[in-house]
């Protein structure tokens, strides 16, 4: 499904991400925020290498501990918009998996992958992954936008892709935001083109779970003090009720009043 940021709301996202897997919604930034978004990401991806494999990306760099290293995805992840979503879909969240990513060229098609199959989770599950993604360059076929197989997150245990599947091309606007649920087949896209293609996802799982990087080591003590309280607790500094992630048996957040 694609929408407007102004034409859509939350209950509607969350709908259209139950039927098809994915919504793309069009101008959810402006012109401004993307600048200073890539203009802060391209300042990293001068010091970032390239992907240790096929799945990284061997011509694709990775800003990982996003939130160490750049303020200008912030507010991004604690917007009513995404959080409306989030609460929707997963109840009680926090962030998983926040990556820049500059798909290079010559960088071949990534691998058809569901972001939720790193947990070993008996099949059927409730929703526990949704991942958005945030171009900061217009996401083209040639370019390497992300491909999705729309639907495949109704398939049942056991399917995968096949060799030829039905692929939905995620074209889109920088500024777009795309919402997708963590059981979709999708991946990267092959970059034909001379330039690369840069993207933001902000990955976030059930506060159960726990998340694929360790925000809690990768972004300074000092670093989480400043941050708004809302993005202290999708970064771990959280309870999942009654008592689970407590330090010390009080909440955690009681640690960033501590020495370093
Ligand atoms: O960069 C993209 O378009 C998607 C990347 C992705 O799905 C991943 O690395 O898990």
């Amino acid at each position: 499904m694609r929408t407007t940021l102004a034409a859509t709301s939350p209950e509607k996202i969350a709908l259209g991400m139950q039927r098809d897997g994915y919504v793309i919604v069009e101008h959810a930034l402006t012109p401004d925020a993307v600048a200073s978004a890539r203009a802060d990401l391209l300042r990293l991806l001068d010091e970032t290498p390239t992907g240790r494999n096929a799945f990284e990306g061997y011509s694709t760099r990775r800003v990982y501990a996003l939130f160490a290293k750049t303020r200008t995805f912030d507010s991004v992840a604690i917007d009513p918009l995404v959080l409306g979503v989030l609460d929707h879909v997963l109840g009680q969240y926090q962030l998983s998996a926040p990556v820049g990513i500059q798909i290079g060229p010559g960088e071949k098609a990534q691998v058809l992958h569901r972001d939720e199959s790193v947990y070993p989770l008996p099949e059927p599950h409730p929703n526990v992954v949704v991942n958005s993604m945030w171009p900061l360059d217009d996401f083209n076929e040639a370019n390497g936008a992300t491909r999705l197989v729309p639907g495949s997150h109704l398939w049942g245990p056991g399917r995968r892709p096949d060799d030829d599947p039905e692929i939905v091309v995620a074209e889109m606007p920088a500024g777009s935001a795309m919402f997708y649920l963590g059981n979709l087949w999708h991946g990267g896209g092959a970059n034909v083109t001379e330039k690369p293609r840069l993207g933001v996802i902000l990955e976030y799982v059930a506060s159960w779970l726990r998340p694929q990087e360790n925000h809690l080591l990768a972004v300074p003590r000092a670093v989480a003090r400043a941050l708004p309280e809302r993005l202290q607790e999708l970064l771990g500094y959280n309870i999942y009720p009654p008592f689970v992630g407590y330090v010390d048996g009080r909440h955690p957040r009681t640690a960033l009043l501590g020495p370093e």
